[in-house]
């Protein structure tokens, strides 16, 4: 077909059966050249540079035990000691009617309702939870901008972060919530190194090389909004509407996403004391013990040629859609 125009609509059929075989070979070689099928554990903390060469330069997620053990908070982080320290100070929570906060609902991108309560009366919910579901994950790096008062617990850049991407985090977030909490799947331009402090996270994570696999659609916008302890959603002023991943890898509706069946998912729970390096765009989905504590530390991601070939994938995604 080189150099040849396409003149039919059977050309152009072929030409996508051609691309999608491509497509489909990338999934395969990656996953038998270089990615690992389940994310190893380490067991002691890499130097720097062997962090770099092994996961961040090939774009491959690693647990790392033993690198917060010197944190206090891995001691004192927990309601009680939270109510002495921090109880009256404001925190935004998030709040749903589910447990999904900016996630697809009745065909809606549909955001949480944010409010500011005493850290106090967010634990006083998680102690006795009704129906709707709190969550603290405000990603606007509130760990250093709400939470000082607790931050002397955990280093406010983490050493080998700091030499293996050359920088100081971007963000530094705190999350804290109820177990019915589900961080629905999408991807990130950050760099990720996600501590867990007491609990665990269970993250489902998709490589980047699956993209063409991971239907994405436009979706409209809301808001939820509890009135007289009534749920509706509301559109959001602010945006139209917004591309969103319109599968639930705990559902997944392969019936109208064939395409899915072909990702490569992989699953890790991460424990109290350990940190996940979660690298740039591998799509993921969080969810948790109730009460989990987390602290997480993002840099944004270098805009080099895994980006531009990430970009590439993308384009080419939406042609043969
Ligand atoms: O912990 C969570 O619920 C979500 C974490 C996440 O999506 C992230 O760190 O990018």
């Amino acid at each position: 077909m080189d150099g040849e125009k396409l003149t039919s609509k059977t050309d152009s059929e072929d030409l996508k059966t051609t691309l999608q075989s491509c497509i489909d070979s990338l999934t395969t070689e990656a996953n038998e050249l270089y990615l690992d099928q389940t994310v190893p554990v380490l067991n002691s903390p890499p130097a720097p540079l062997q962090f770099y060469r092994d996961f961040i330069s090939p774009n491959k997620p690693v647990v790392i035990r033993n690198l917060i053990n010197h944190w206090s908070a891995l001691r004192k982080w927990g309601p009680s000691y939270f109510r002495e320290t921090i109880g009256n100070l404001q925190v935004t929570a998030t709040v749903t009617p589910n447990g999904y906060a900016d996630a697809i609902h009745d065909g809606k991108f549909v955001m949480p309702e944010e409010r500011l309560m005493s850290m106090s009366s967010f634990l006083d919910i998680l102690d006795t939870p009704g129906k709707e579901v709190f969550y603290i994950q405000k990603q606007n790096s509130n760990l250093t901008d709400e939470f000082t008062e607790i931050l002397k617990d955990v280093d406010s850049d983490l050493k080998l972060g700091e030499e293996a991407f050359g920088k100081q985090p971007d963000a530094v977030n705190f999350w804290m919530g109820d177990g019915r909490a589900v961080t629905s799947m999408h991807r990130d331009h950050y760099e990720n190194l996600y501590c867990v402090i007491s609990g665990w996270k269970k993250f489902i994570l998709i490589p980047p090389t699956d993209l063409p696999y991971i239907p994405y659609e436009d979706y409209p916008t809301g808001i939820f909004k509890q009135v007289d302890g009534t749920w509706s959603v509301v559109d959001d002023p602010n945006t139209i509407q917004v591309p969103w991943i319109a599968i639930d890898p705990l559902h997944p509706d392969t019936a109208s996403y064939p395409q899915y069946k072909k990702a490569t998912p992989r699953e890790i729970t991460v424990r109290a004391g350990e940190t996940l390096y979660l690298p740039s765009l591998w799509f993921h989905h969080v969810q948790q013990s109730h009460g989990c504590i987390a602290v997480n530390y993002w840099y944004d991601m270098e805009y080099d040629i895994k980006y531009n070939y990430y970009k590439f994938l993308e384009k080419l995604t939406s042609v043969i859609k």
